[in-house]
């Protein structure tokens, strides 16, 4: 049997290689390793996408790679998700969360796993894709009853469309109905506080942890 550090490896490779078949072995060996999926994402999948996203960045590569690099890592994450949501106890549901990628962003990869962590850990999510207009979010949120609304966004300019969000709850006199978290690689506690959300997450396993604790504030 492999080590964790050696599939890490092989998962790296993956994304480096741009392998969609070599990252969906790679993550199947996560899960017969029984490794954290939580953990094999960020370490063999996050890191080597965030360097391509740099190289990215000093044009070292080009958008095509970066597509092929993602396409890779989601054929992975594909079974890691299903790994993550089967790691949770299936007891009754502690909330409703409505959760969404902003609109004119189609980043997707964390904010599936995040949703996947709090649904393994007895949320009840309902994940309504990407590029989610503001009106959206909070009519998803009315039809199903939610307690909070969590918004990701992955671009500097589309993190803007977060605040507009809040802005429209509260133009509806909804401004208390849900809980707001904020979250994705640029927003940060400062434009949470900003923009007047009730809570920002760093990572998946901090959004489960800011929601638990903040239970009392938004629990019916
Ligand atoms: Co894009 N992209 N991208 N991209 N991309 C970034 C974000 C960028 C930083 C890369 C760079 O230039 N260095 C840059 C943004 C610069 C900026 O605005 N500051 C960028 C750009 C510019 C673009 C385009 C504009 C490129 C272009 O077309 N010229 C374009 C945008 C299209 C659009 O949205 N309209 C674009 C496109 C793409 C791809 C399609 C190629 C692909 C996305 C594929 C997909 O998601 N289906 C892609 C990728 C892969 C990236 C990088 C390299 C990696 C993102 C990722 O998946 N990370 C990214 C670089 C980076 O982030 N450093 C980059 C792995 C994932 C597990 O982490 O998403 O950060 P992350 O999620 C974390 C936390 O942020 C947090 O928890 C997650 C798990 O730990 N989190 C939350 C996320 N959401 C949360 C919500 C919460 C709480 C926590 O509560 C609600």
């Amino acid at each position: 049997m492999a080590t964790a550090d050696e599939i890490y490896a092989r998962m790296q490779a993956s994304i480096e290689e741009y392998d969609r078949d070599a990252a969906a072995a790679a993550a199947e060996e996560v899960v017969a390793a029984g490794l954290d999926p939580v953990e094999a994402v960020e370490q063999g999948f996050a890191e080597p996408i965030r360097k391509l996203g740099e190289a990215f960045d000093r044009m070292d590569i080009f958008l095509p790679q970066l597509v092929m690099a993602a396409d890779a890592m989601k054929a992975g994450m594909g079974i890691l998700e299903e790994a993550i949501k089967a790691g949770g106890v299936v007891l009754e549901k502690k909330g409703v969360v409505i959760l969404g990628t902003v609109e004119g962003d189609i980043h997707d990869i964390g904010k599936t796993v995040v949703g996947a962590m709090l649904q393994a850990n007895r949320y009840d999510v309902h994940d309504l894709g990407v590029e989610v207009p503001a009106p959206r979010f909070i009519e998803a949120a009315q039809s199903a009853g939610a307690d909070v609304i969590a918004m990701s966004a992955l671009l500097s300019t589309t993190m803007l469309f977060q605040r507009d969000v809040i802005e429209l709850l509260r133009n509806k006199g909804l401004g208390d109905k849900y809980f707001i978290v904020v979250g994705g690689a640029p927003v940060t506690q400062d434009w949470a506080d900003e923009i007047g959300a009730n809570g920002y997450a760093r990572d998946a396993v901090e959004a489960v942890k800011v929601l638990d604790s903040h239970r009392e504030a938004w629990a019916q």
